[in-house]
């Protein structure tokens, strides 16, 4: 009767450990991450953000130097960014940079189609943390430095990334008239507003308030107090689906 008492036992909790433990791993991910890229991420949304950045349907233009330029440097600031979030992945061990590191592949490799139709050589070398353009390894040696003394500063580093790059997008989009090259620098904007808010919300989290550093604070709280973007489906003039 005792055997049979501790069988019994025994077998309620470990029905109510496994029943408990999906419970308890989902709670601790929200915990961590709560609304940040993270979960977006875990659901394929930020695949979803970035499928339909094909620019086969728009068609191809002159290049003129602003736009070859444009091209070069977003390609390889686009590599500083993934670069600097798996490097700093590897010091802090929190998968916000890791996650979003992969979306900045997929915005490398959108410029790469650009570098590819044009016939352009690319500026992107394959070693992580090295840089054709000088001025982008200076900044690249700088914010793995800061972004290496304290989680804090990590994220900080990372929000001051994004909004570099809308700032330098927003710049080059001004000199630029092919079609093609607007539709993948505004969905690289979209990208970068998300990530943007994704560090934000985490350094919340920590008890941090971000002030922008490069952006003015009306476009900072504009896209703090927006959605989740995706991308722009408008490239495809083609209604069979
Ligand atoms: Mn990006």
């Amino acid at each position: 009767m005792i055997k049979y008492t501790y069988v019994l036992i025994i077998a309620i909790l470990a029905g109510l450990i496994i029943a408990a433990f999906p419970l308890y791993s989902s709670n601790i991910s929200q915990a961590i991450f709560p609304n940040t890229h993270y979960d977006s991420y875990r659901k394929g949304e930020h695949i979803k953000d970035h499928e339909n950045t094909s620019i086969n349907s728009i068609p191809k233009s002159d290049l003129n130097n602003d736009e070859v330029d444009a091209i070069l440097y977003i390609r390889e600031e686009e590599k500083l960014a993934r670069d600097v979030y798996l490097t700093l992945y590897e010091k802090w061990n929190l998968p916000i940079f890791k996650n979003i590191a992969s979306s900045e592949q997929i915005h490398m490799d959108a410029v790469k189609q650009l570098i590819d139709r044009y016939g352009l050589k690319d500026s992107v070398v394959g070693e992580i943390g090295k840089f054709t353009n000088p001025e982008l390894q200076e900044l690249y040696n700088k914010l793995v430095n800061k972004g290496s003394k304290s989680l804090e500063e990590a994220l900080q580093v990372g929000a001051s990334i994004e909004e570099v790059d809308i700032v330098d997008i927003k710049k080059y989009l001004s000199k630029v008239d092919n079609q093609d090259i607007q539709f993948i620098f505004n969905n690289l904007i979209k990208g970068s507003q998300n990530h943007l808010r994704s560090f934000v919300s985490t350094m919340k989290k920590y008890g941090i308030t971000y002030s922008p550093q490069y952006l003015s604070q009306e476009e900072f709280n504009r896209i703090i107090s927006i959605h989740i973007e995706t991308g722009q489906k408008g490239a495809s003039h083609d209604k069979r689906g």
